[in-house]
């Protein structure tokens, strides 16, 4: 077993009892928690050259752009992208999504095409693309899941037809925890002819990732979830078709010049960065990803599949347990989803809650994935750097507690 026990101790907010027990904080797919790391370089850039970037000739702007310009190669190393003009900063992974739907969909689908989506996906996922189908009458088709909740990569050559133009899906479900063989639907979708999506939200925190090796087209992802602060992500693009891409939103800073019947576009990525950018929380970024590479993002992806497995192998020890996700190592991260009997998940959510477990209890933004669970919701553990095996264990303890509580057999 890797030992990661002692990075909790980076982590101020793991200190805290939570009705008067240790904190087990199980809820990082949704967002986790920031190491001292993260929030001293942000205080620092607050407390000492704080600044509008890109516009002043004075020397605080000048670091801040500095700064704010080395995270994106942070970011761009991260993932291993061609260049850092390649990343562009979002408010995050749904704001990602949006600029690409809206972006190139608008410009690229009418009538007659088809968005292929999967039914793992996250609503930031699938929302977007629904709302340009509305409008350029461009229709959905949703690749299904096997019954050990995978994708059914066997029904891309009967569904990946002429018309479809665009292929979206998830790299990790937020639900199930699945993780598709990406880089190989990317190559059939592309030499279909169709662009690349993959909402990287999940994946980026829990493996590592390389967009040479996914072979996308867009990459989108939050900071967020990784160790980095919120309101702050990426949309990692092939520089062709960040060039090509209409921006998604106009203002300041992404102009080269305005004239009062027209605009010409300031250089990618900047083209798509209009107003004042959040320009701590991208230095915050950087310092998570600082973060993260010092660990190894192997290493992150071999503590977590350990962790998943104990974790695995202790629900299974609670018979009313049912879990919703791919047994098989390889083919999951560190989500899980279960129903303990047929208690409500806000139910079980509350008694761990009063173990000082912080656990979702939901539809996780993925109604469809959890109507086809055949399920209203789920509960969802999920792990970060800072879990460990007595975490996993209070959980088991909790969901004992849960079970005399509610007197499941
Ligand atoms: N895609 C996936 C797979 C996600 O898990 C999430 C957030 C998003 C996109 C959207 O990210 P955002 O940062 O733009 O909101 N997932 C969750 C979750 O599982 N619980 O809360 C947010």
């Amino acid at each position: 077993m890797i030992d990661f026990s002692h990075l909790r101790q980076d982590f101020p907010v793991l200190q805290r009892r939570i009705h008067g027990k240790p904190l087990v904080f199980l809820d990082s797919a949704a967002s986790s928690q920031k190491p001292t790391q993260v929030l001293d370089v942000m205080d620092a850039v607050y407390r000492t050259y704080y600044a509008n970037v890109h516009r002043g000739a004075y020397l605080l702007s000048e670091e801040s752009t500095t700064a704010y310009e080395e995270a994106r190669g942070k970011v761009a190393r991260f993932i291993n992208a061609g260049s850092r003009s390649e990343v562009v900063f979002t408010r995050g992974a749904t704001t990602a999504l949006n600029m690409v739907a809206f972006g190139w969909g608008m410009d690229h689908l009418s009538a007659g095409d088809k968005i292929m989506l999967t039914m793992m996906e996250h609503h930031a996922n699938m929302v977007p693309w629904q709302l340009v189908a509305r409008r350029t009458g461009a229709e959905l088709v949703y690749l299904p899941m096997t019954g050990d909740y995978r994708l059914d990569v066997d029904r891309i050559p009967e569904l990946l037809d002429e018309r479809v133009k665009v292929v979206s899906f998830t790299g990790m479900s937020n639900v199930t925890g699945t993780m598709p063989p990406v880089a190989e639907i990317a190559k059939v979708a592309r030499d279909h002819g169709a662009l690349v999506v993959v909402d990287a939200a999940q994946l980026v925190t829990h493996a590592p990732v390389d967009v040479q090796e996914l072979g996308a087209d867009f990459v989108a992802f939050s900071g967020h979830k990784m160790l980095g602060p919120t309101g702050i992500g990426a949309l990692w693009g092939r520089p062709s078709l960040l060039e090509e891409m209409e921006p998604f939103e106009g203002g300041g800073e992404m102009i080269s010049d305005v004239q009062l019947n027209g605009s010409t576009w300031a250089p990618v990525p900047h083209k798509f960065e209009a107003g004042t950018p959040p320009i701590v929380e991208a230095i915050g970024l950087g310092a998570a990803v600082d973060y993260l590479e010092k660990i190894g993002m192997e290493l992150v992806r071999r503590h977590e599949q350990e962790l998943t497995g104990y974790a695995l192998d202790r629900l299974a020890e609670l018979p009313a347990v049912r879990v919703f996700g791919p047994a098989d190592l390889e083919h999951r991260g560190g989500v899980i989803s279960f129903a303990l009997g047929d208690v409500h998940p806000h139910d079980v959510a509350t008694i761990l809650d009063q173990e000082g477990i912080a656990v979702r209890a939901g539809h996780h933004c993925a109604k469809p994935l959890t109507r086809a669970l055949g399920v209203p919701a789920t509960v969802r553990a999920s792990f970060q750097v800072y879990n460990t095996r007595q975490d996993v264990d209070a959980l088991f303890a909790g969901l004992r507690r849960a079970e005399e509580v509610f007197r499941v057999d």
